[in-house]
């Protein structure tokens, strides 16, 4: 990181990381997930990409009424293939490390379709203590608890329902009153973050974050890559890999994945 990107990441939370997807891979990302729409429930789940919907009882969620599938989420690295190589991708992975400082792993990866609609209530970056998502600085080096990537696959203007922060709320010692609340773009506090295909938001899991109303008529499309140190471990089966994996002889990724030792030295 650049001193200038440490000093914006510290100050605001988050860093967005221009075309971080070469165009060629963005293509094969959309029509891996293009194949995998077309096949049913069952089939999908089969092939490792199990769709989660979402439901309107979410806590967060406010569900699109865009048709097709509808919103939901679904694993990625059980299905493996293209989503593979997101796991140490060079635009993006010196910065979850250098954010992390210390040995890290891959934590969860899945990929978010949201229709017209839908939108994310914002949460985190409300003071409280997570000991999973705390941001901290120590001796001028990052030691972030949680640093997500967000990938955008499709151009995301505000009117798509964009990723949505409240910069510098990682730092803040006062309970956020947005929280639980869908951002709204035009409030003082909020800064809709637009993105073209590619670009990619690294930013502090501690980062007050959601995403505001999708209120045009293109579907969302985005991939989250979550990284935390060694010694954390998987959320639930959302770092779980395709069979094959280790044999695929890319030893990076096979270790961000299983995740290093944590202790070293
Ligand atoms: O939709 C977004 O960009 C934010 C989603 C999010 O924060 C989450 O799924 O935890």
């Amino acid at each position: 990181m650049t001193p200038e990107e440490k000093y914006l990441y510290d100050l605001r939370g988050y860093l967005v990381l221009e075309q971080a997807l070469a165009p060629e891979l963005i293509d094969r990302l959309n029509q891996t997930i293009d194949e995998l729409e077309n096949l049913g429930d069952e089939a999908a789940t089969a092939r490792g990409a199990a769709r989660a919907y979402v439901h309107p009882d979410n806590v967060y969620a406010q569900v699109g009424s865009g048709g097709g599938l509808g919103d939901y989420y679904c694993n990625v690295l059980s299905y493996g293939g293209v989503f593979e190589e997101l796991i140490d991708l060079p635009t993006a992975l010196p910065y979850v490390e250098e954010m992390i400082g210390v040995p890290c792993r891959l934590d969860a990866a899945s990929f978010m379709s949201r229709t017209s609609t839908g939108a994310f209530r914002f949460h985190h970056g409300g003071a409280e203590l997570l000991p999973y998502s705390e941001y901290a600085v120590q001796d001028g080096h990052f030691q972030c608890v949680s640093v997500k990537i967000s990938f955008a696959l499709t151009d995301v203007g505000v009117e798509d329902g964009c990723l949505a922060v409240i910069p510098g709320s990682h730092k803040s010692n006062f309970a956020n009153p947005l929280v639980g609340q869908v951002p709204d773009p035009a409030h003082p506090l909020v800064e809709p973050l637009p993105c073209r295909a590619g670009d990619a938001v690294v930013f502090s899991e501690d980062l007050s974050h959601g995403a505001v109303e999708n209120r045009g008529q293109r579907v969302r499309r985005t991939l989250f890559y979550s990284y935390a140190p060694a010694f954390h471990c998987r959320w639930r089966d959302l770092a779980d890999p395709a069979a094959g994996l280790a044999a695929r002889g890319n030893e990076r990724r096979v270790e961000l994945v299983e995740g290093p030792a944590p202790f070293q030295g």
